[in-house]
């Protein structure tokens, strides 16, 4: 049982709603279904959002340039280590403890992480979590955010320039976020967000190269647009790549797959096949490698320091039972049981 209030089996079976999976009158799939809803859909494009986009990519590469033609050595290491907390904000923070709540965090660490998902900038927690527990609910359907049949564009940014096409809003609404309401973390940086946004992603990472190593403005300013841009795209391929390229060791009826690469630059986010499956275990993968799972490290940390606990995983004859019933025969057999630490 897990927050979306289902088990394994549950989940795989509303990701083969009807409309997706079922021929009508044995001719049309509803995947062509899916394109003609799109038609009827009128796209509204938000061109606030397409102008923000179009200047943080042109951004993103002028601060790429100017790494190699004038920023200072430390300026590069500053920007790495925000990517890598803004990325752990994401990833053990608003993924696997808020949305998931696949362990359970004592204050400080939820104030860490909470500081660090907002230097992500990837929306409040609140709006994170909603869009992607109803991306889970909803998975390949008109009512998941970044519905991964409608391309590639639409599932990585085109669902931020749009506005959401109405089944996400009317279906959204089942989705419980009672706890998101009662955990006064969440409730706090929501309130403040609009002071809290700006300054954790922006303002603090580019001031602080030009106070303490006197780097110049205009390098620190793009290093920092350059930094957020990246996390940003690395974030929308395990919306975007992750739902169309790879393997599908787990269940072959959705489009999510396992894909290492996006897993490695992902921090372990990329094992997606396995997490749409089994979405509560803390790992977001079989295996607890730390070397395609930062993530993953980064909890056990905490876990030893005791400020996380309850971490959860899948009994491993649980995972093989599911591979061989709806996986495409790709799992790895692995018989050495030391990775599938319970948590
Ligand atoms: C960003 C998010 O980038 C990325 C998320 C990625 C998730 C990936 C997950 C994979 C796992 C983790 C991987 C981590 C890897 C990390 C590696 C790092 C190196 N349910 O939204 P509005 C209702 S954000 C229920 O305005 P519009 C609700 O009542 C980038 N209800 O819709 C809401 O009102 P309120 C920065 C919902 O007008 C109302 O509708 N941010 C739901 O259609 C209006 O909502 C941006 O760029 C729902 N799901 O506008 C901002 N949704 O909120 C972009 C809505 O008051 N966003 N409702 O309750 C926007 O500008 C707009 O949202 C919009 C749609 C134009 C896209
Ligand atoms: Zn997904
Ligand atoms: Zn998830």
């Amino acid at each position: 049982p897990n927050l979306f209030g289902t088990t394994a089996a549950v989940i795989s079976e509303a990701s083969q709603t009807p409309d997706l999976k079922v021929k009508s009158n044995g001719s049309s799939t509803s995947y062509l279904n899916n394109k003609e809803n799109n038609k009827k859909y009128p796209w509204k494009i938000v061109w606030r959002n397409v102008i923000a986009f179009l200047y943080l990519h042109f951004g993103a590469l002028y601060g790429l340039y100017l790494f190699f033609d004038g920023a200072k050595f430390l300026t590069v290491l500053w920007t790495i280590l925000v990517a890598c907390s803004a990325a752990v904000g994401i990833t053990a923070g608003a993924h696997r403890l808020w949305c998931h709540r696949a362990y359970k965090a004592k204050w400080p660490l939820r104030v860490i992480l909470m500081i660090f998902q907002t230097t992500a900038f990837q929306n409040h927690l609140y709006e994170w979590v909603r869009d992607h527990r109803v991306h889970h609910k909803f998975t390949d359907t008109d009512a998941d955010p970044h519905n991964a049949k409608r391309g590639f564009f639409f599932s990585h940014m085109g669902w931020l320039l749009l506005r959401k096409h109405p089944d996400v809003i009317s279906k959204g609404a089942s989705v419980d976020m009672s706890d998101l309401d009662s955990d006064p973390v969440v409730v706090w940086q929501r309130r403040l967000y609009i002071i809290l946004m700006p300054l954790f992603c922006f303002v603090i990472p580019a001031w602080i190269p030009c106070y303490f190593w006197n780097e110049n403005p205009m390098n620190s300013w793009y290093a920092t647009i350059f930094r957020y841009t990246l996390s940003l795209n690395i974030t929308w391929l395990v919306n975007s790549a992750a739902h169309i390229w790879g393997t599908r060791p787990y269940d072959e009826s959705i489009s999510a797959t396992d894909n290492v690469r996006v897993a490695l630059g992902a921090f372990g986010e990329g094992w997606h096949n396995y997490h749409h499956v089994f979405p509560w275990d803390y790992k977001a993968a079989e295996l607890g490698d730390y070397s395609v799972n930062f993530s993953t490290a980064f909890i056990d940390f905490f876990a030893k320091i005791g400020w996380a606990y309850d971490l959860k995983t899948v009994p491993l004859e649980m995972i093989e039972k599911r591979a061989k019933r709806t996986g495409d025969g790709t799992r790895i057999e692995h018989d050495d049981s030391e990775n599938h630490h319970e948590g």
